[in-house]
């Protein structure tokens, strides 16, 4: 296992803008040093609030916005102004924009309709990915999904005109069954076409190059299974995977176990591949357990090398998976804010990670 030997830290496009280039090299120079906190939705909406200047409930708590920010463009394949939690397409654009010149990383997921149906991602009737497939009856569509994707992306732009670097997370969950791109929909053959047709397209036909690409899994239990639907290392930056605590694994020491288990594999499949290792999205819904960060969490990820881990969305008193002012979890999270190790705001701004 050997990093930072020349050459490793080099991102998949060759033609990447200098921003994406140093952004890749700067977060593969963390591995193993520090990891970045994320959330997504992070400054458009928390607990009980929606789109207060400023705000975020990660900076409620810490003084300090996150490292990373995700947000989701499902949705703008058709068109729409706003996404799939109702977010408008404008305001991420300028929270991607304020996220940046704070020196943060931003990602997107797109749960994408399902093409073939009309219906949402989880509509998963098998025959979606076989049908945008190039010779398919919906792959016209899908370039034209992938149209307006690309405007998005070559609309954001930093102060001087520069392209802002994105992580590109797309088809997550792929091993999952819940999405119509997941494995019980499509071969892994034709699941690598569809990552590969993509990226050339985007790359290619579209000319975008501000863009790292994040594949990603569900749970995995071996190295075989994380790369059954893996397109290759010329397409991929950053291998991560998703992990909820709940269900099979709601108890802190199975969900322990299996998270550490998972964080070994991706650790070694990244080193060996010299790519970035990194948690994609994580979560404990409602956080029910006071001392979850510290306890269970922070052990568990500090020896590994994951260079970032995006907590799911605060959505309302139902669906969240940060603290907000006054819940249980609050003072909890605060510590790992101190901790050294893991990066908020201040952190990732003093790194100057698109220089
Ligand atoms: C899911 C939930 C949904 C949301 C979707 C897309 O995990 O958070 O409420 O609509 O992600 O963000």
């Amino acid at each position: 296992m050997i990093f930072g030997q020349q050459g490793n830290d080099q991102c998949s496009d060759s033609m990447a803008t200098p921003e994406t280039k140093n952004l890749y090299k700067n977060l593969y120079n963390l591995i193993g040093k520090n990891i970045l906190i994320g959330h997504q939705d992070d400054p458009c909406y928390g607990v009980g609030w929606k789109y207060i200047p400023g705000r975020s409930d990660i900076r409620d708590i810490t003084g300090q916005y996150p490292a990373v920010y995700g947000f989701d463009l499902g949705r703008i394949e058709l068109g729409l102004a706003y996404n799939l939690d109702s977010v408008p397409f404008e305001k991420t654009k300028l929270f991607i924009r304020e996220a940046y010149d704070r020196g943060g990383v931003i990602t997107l997921s797109w749960h994408l309709n399902n093409p073939l149906t009309g219906k949402t991602a989880w509509d998963n009737k098998p025959g979606a990915v076989t049908s945008i497939l190039p010779g398919g009856e919906k792959n016209a569509l899908y370039t034209i999904w992938l149209d307006h994707v690309a405007d998005f992306l070559s609309s954001l732009k930093g102060k001087n005109g520069e392209s802002i670097p994105i992580i590109l997370r797309l088809f997550h969950e792929l091993n999952g069954t819940w999405f119509w791109w997941g494995k019980d929909q499509c071969s892994p053959d034709e699941m690598k076409q569809l990552w590969r047709y993509t990226i050339h397209y985007l790359k290619s036909e579209k000319n975008i190059h501000n863009l790292l690409y994040a594949f990603n899994t569900d749970k995995f239990s071996s190295g075989e299974e994380y790369l059954e639907r893996y397109p290759g290392d010329k397409f991929i930056d950053i291998l991560g995977f998703d992990i909820y605590q709940g269900g099979a694994l709601k108890e802190n020491i199975s969900f322990s176990g299996f998270f550490n288990s998972e964080l070994d594999m991706i650790d070694s499949i990244a080193s060996s591949r010299h790519k970035i290792p990194a948690l994609t999205e994580f979560g404990y819904n409602t956080i029910p357990d006071s001392t979850w960060w510290t306890n269970v969490f922070f052990p568990v990820i500090v020896s590994h090398q994951i260079v970032y881990a995006l907590a799911w969305r605060n959505a309302d008193l139902k669906q969240f998976y940060v603290p907000y002012p006054g819940s249980s979890s609050a003072s909890d999270f605060k510590k790992i804010s101190s901790s050294g190790k893991i990066l908020f705001e201040s952190g990732i701004k003093s790194k100057n990670i698109y220089k």
